[in-house]
């Protein structure tokens, strides 16, 4: 840690004013809400040299105190709070807010947790009561600003590892491209490559820390992957074994990744965003070479007010324009960035709802669907027209990743959300032209087994909807799939056990993120357990509903994200 001041060793605590303990916090005695859990992964700032100040006025740490704190904050807190603590799912934690509360008021939310969804840290075993004690001093210290990664420590972690030149001209193995699927295994900082056809692994290629998703090329040749700590692996898919071309950092910590798929740009951009510094970067599409910074610092739609942390959510390549959506989740800005003039870059900045996170096209890949997820919202983007079409009132907490599209017997095509917060499933009419009274209106909202849900998907050639509850506190439900039948949809779901399917060992065994094959015949489901316990994809085919295959390998370790070349390739969901 790089000091301002000297630390003056340990001192006794200074006199605190004794806050009202909260009852109801308490009382809360029950394991972590869905949400929380979700947002409290661990960030891979965590390991950052940083700038700090001390605040004379909060309670005295010695610097070992101080770097466990920031260790911990940044493994549990940030994902809610942020890095600057200015909030976002979770309160700010600003110190004009935590100094007036004092140490005891802050011990006591941290050890309980609140009804409003803070963790019980405390009681849950996460944290020890010393631990308490050091997090309660800890955020009442100014927070340390990580360092800002700009080209020139951008350019100095890029590496073309295959020249254009030196690369394949043509396809030099023998795969289904089309039909590969791009596999996260989280916790060992790796994708596996696996062929859809023969369910076999053609390739484990070591990527960035917990790679969060992948994307293709518009040709479909290439894939780029980006890990938690902003590392991304070019991957050509055409090699006679796929492996990685080039690589970068973006940032030190970030989730998305795109490609330019605009008529005469295709394979020619990609882009990524950042959580730090909150920036998104355009490289080249064949080498990564970084092209353009932009920092989505600003102002927040609402109050409008200026944010120093606008994490970079999800982006998605226009087919309307050659621009990329980007979504900045803490001022609920929706950015269309023009990159057919880098140096004279325009943007339409739409303003939507607080915080952005996760989004898909409909299914005529005009309308762009955006989860506004503390606002309970779903926004949705023209992007031909680059204008807000409408801010519509969901469930708790809308999850989609990319959503589903099917046509509703009743109402005609819609779009789906699941909810982190609660088990409800809305359904959106998004045919304006054919079905304008039930455009962008939740036209039915279907009960599925329970909050905690991330995943729906469904395949235009199937009809059946697909609904996780990954997070959902009862493992009977976490470890299980709902599936409605579209043309029936009054029906309710049925329940399939898939991590029983699996017949793994003991384990959280979540199930996860439902994708569909190239084909549409078949669904795949990873079944998530923790690094030292083992994991699996189970598959099932789509028409019977029954178990297909199980793809068990000693290298399958936690798998999460599946990506099918195909329909990630083409938007199809
Ligand atoms: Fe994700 C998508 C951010 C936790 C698996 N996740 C996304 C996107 C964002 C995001 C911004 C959209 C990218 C896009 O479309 O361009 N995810 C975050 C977080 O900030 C969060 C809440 C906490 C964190 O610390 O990362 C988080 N995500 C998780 C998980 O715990 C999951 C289940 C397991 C994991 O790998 O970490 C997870 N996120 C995924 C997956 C997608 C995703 C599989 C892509 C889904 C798709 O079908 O497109």
């Amino acid at each position: 840690m790089n000091t301002t001041k000297k630390w003056a060793g340990a001192l006794t605590m200074t006199a605190l004013a004794l806050a009202v303990v909260n009852v109801a916090a308490q009382q809360q005695t029950s394991t972590k809400s869905a949400d929380a859990q979700y947002q409290a992964a661990g960030s891979p700032l965590s390991g950052e040299q940083m700038h700090q100040n001390i605040n004379p006025k909060a309670p005295p740490m010695t610097e070992k105190e101080f770097d466990e704190a920031r260790k911990i904050y940044f493994e549990r807190c940030a994902g809610c709070h942020g890095v600057l603590r200015k909030g976002a799912t979770g309160k700010p934690l600003t110190t004009d807010k935590t100094l007036a509360n004092g140490t005891e008021y802050l011990k006591t939310f941290i050890k309980y947790g609140s009804p409003g969804g803070m963790p019980n840290f405390g009681t849950a075993g996460d944290l020890t009561d010393p631990q308490v004690d050091l997090m309660a001093r800890y955020v009442q210290q100014e927070p340390p600003t990580p360092p800002e990664f700009g080209m020139k420590e951008v350019e100095a972690t890029w590496k073309v590892v295959v020249p254009v030149d030196k690369r394949p001209k043509k396809q030099e193995n023998k795969f289904d491209i089309s039909n590969l699927f791009s596999v996260t295994l989280r916790d060992t900082g790796e994708v596996a490559i696996i062929d859809g056809a023969s369910k076999k692994i053609v390739a484990i290629l070591p990527t960035g820390y917990a790679v969060h998703i992948s994307r293709l090329s518009a040709s479909g040749r290439y894939l780029y992957v980006i890990g938690r700590d902003g590392k991304i692996n070019l991957i050509d898919l055409w090699m006679e074994k796929p492996d990685t071309v080039a690589e970068i950092r973006i940032g030190l910590e970030a989730r998305s990744v795109e490609t330019s798929k605009y008529k005469g740009y295709e394979d020619k951009y990609a882009i990524a965003g950042a959580y730090w510094p909150p920036q998104y970067i355009i490289m080249d599409g064949d080498t990564l070479k970084p092209l353009k910074i932009v920092s989505t610092r600003g102002v927040t739609v609402d109050p409008q007010e200026y944010h120093p942390e606008p994490r970079v959510a999800s982006i998605v390549a226009s087919h309307y324009h050659p621009e990329f959506v980007v979504n900045s989740k803490e001022t609920g800005k929706i950015s269309m960035v023009n990159y057919s003039d880098l140096n004279n870059l325009k943007t339409t900045v739409i303003d939507s709802a607080r915080y952005l996170h996760d989004g898909g096209f409909d299914k005529s890949g005009r309308y762009f669907l955006v989860a506004a997820n503390a606002s309970n919202k779903i926004a949705v983007v023209d992007t031909k027209e680059d204008k807000l079409t409408a801010m519509i009132d969901v469930g708790k907490t809308p999850h989609p990743g990319r959503g589903a599209n099917f046509t509703d017997p009743k109402f005609g095509p819609v779009w789906a959300t699941g909810h982190l917060g609660d088990e409800s499933i809305s359904l959106i009419g998004t045919d304006p032209e054919k079905h304008p009274k039930e455009a962008w209106k939740v036209v039915r909202t279907l009960k599925g087994q329970g909050g905690g849900s991330l995943f729906i998907k469904t395949h235009p050639k199937s009809h059946n909807l697909w609904v996780d509850t990954t997070l959902n506190p009862d493992a009977k439900i976490s470890q299980s799939i709902a599936v409605f039948d579209i043309n029936n949809l009054d029906k309710g779901y049925e329940v399939l056990p898939i991590a029983e399917w699996a017949g793994l060992g003991d384990g959280a065994k979540r199930v996860v993120q439902p994708e569909y094959n190239k084909a549409g015949d078949e669904v795949w489901f990873s079944v998530w357990s923790a690094k030292d316990k083992e994991s699996a994809i189970v598959v099932v085919d789509d028409k019977t509903r029954k178990l297909k295959a199980v793809i068990k390998d000693a290298k399958l370790i936690t798998p999460t994200g599946k990506f099918n070349v195909y329909n990630t390739q083409h938007d199809v969901y």
